[in-house]
């Protein structure tokens, strides 16, 4: 059984890092958060310590080194973006792995960074890329390799997955915390296509705003117009009013929607992670090279074989 801390226990993604800790038979010792809307630990792990201010957090992480049996093994990372390199940091200088949410950082710099804090401390960062263990995704990317073909796959990525008022309130709408939707939710598709298609050798952008995104990837094996929304105007009409979200691949005029089984990935990400199997920095590069690249924010026109459908 192996001993873990939380950072960024009151966001809205630590119940699946609380639950995924338990499911895999382990114990969530500390949680840390500046928030102390912290109740969702009752349901999970009543013993857990927990802090609002991070000196007192890291001080009792550091006391536990005291005993074999009481020391930290893992510190789970789910904070604001903006402050990941920096509590990966923290969780390494503890002596500790850590499994940070994504985006693992925004910039190829902070990823390098992290690399010479893992060779000073000899333990490792694992990323969740949540999409590398969908179904659908790995039946894909099966396909894919298997089969003889002439030419590069003709994808079309649409990936709405609808947020209320509070995204824009919080520090997911502010840039210089999020980094923006395309580094904050475009990253999981661009990790994917990655995944599935390889290098990326083009990556045009034709629209930018807080809350949605188009542009072109070409990867060695594929040509993707994507476009992304967290906008619920931008849902197709075969789904509005009956779900929230709607994330789609089309693959030479085949489409795949991968809407479902998103939310039970985190326990197959630590399970990975556990037996040795996890997604580390070397892993995470290329699609920090491609959100830090968006992130430039420059246009470029689209011709019609690279603008997607929905954008007009
Ligand atoms: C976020 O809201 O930060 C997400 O990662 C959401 C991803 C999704 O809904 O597809």
């Amino acid at each position: 059984m192996k001993n873990f801390a939380l950072i960024g226990a009151s966001g809205y993604i630590a119940p699946r890092h609380m639950k995924a800790i338990k499911d895999t038979g382990n114990q969530l010792d500390v949680c840390y958060d500046k928030n102390d809307s912290v109740g969702i630990i009752d349901s999970i792990s009543p013993t857990s310590e927990f802090f609002t201010e991070f000196e007192r957090f890291y001080n009792y992480a550091h006391q536990l080194k005291r005993s074999p049996s009481s020391k930290l093994d893992y510190v789970s990372v789910c904070s604001p973006n903006y402050l990941h390199h920096a509590h990966i940091a923290a969780g390494l200088r503890l002596g500790c792995d850590v499994i940070c949410e994504k985006p693992l950082v925004p910039s190829i710099e902070l990823l390098d960074d992290l690399k010479l804090i893992e060779e000073e401390t000899g333990h490792r960062v694992f990323n969740i890329l949540q999409l590398r263990h969908h179904q659908a995704i790995l039946d894909l990317k099966e396909e894919v390799q298997t089969k003889a073909r002439q030419g590069k796959y003709q994808v079309e990525l649409t990936y709405i997955t609808s947020r209320g008022k509070w995204y824009m309130e919080s520090w997911k709408g502010d840039p210089r915390k999020s980094f923006g939707i395309a580094t904050n939710i475009g990253v999981h598709f661009f990790d994917m296509l990655h995944f599935m298609f390889g290098k990326l050798v083009r990556n045009e952008l034709y629209y930018y705003d807080d809350k949605k995104a188009c542009g072109y990837l070409e990867y060695e094996n594929a040509t993707v117009p994507w476009f992304l929304s967290i906008d619920s105007n931008d849902l197709p009409a075969s789904v509005a009013g009956k779900q929230t979200t709607y994330r789609s691949i089309i693959v030479d005029g085949k489409e795949i929607e991968f809407s479902q089984g998103f939310t039970d990935l985190h326990t197959i990400s630590y399970q990975e992670i556990l037996a040795g199997r996890g997604y580390g920095i070397e892993d995470a590069r290329h699609c920090v090279e491609t959100v830090s690249e968006i992130q430039q924010g420059r246009l470029l026109q689209p011709t019609d074989s690279t603008l997607h459908p929905f954008f007009n």
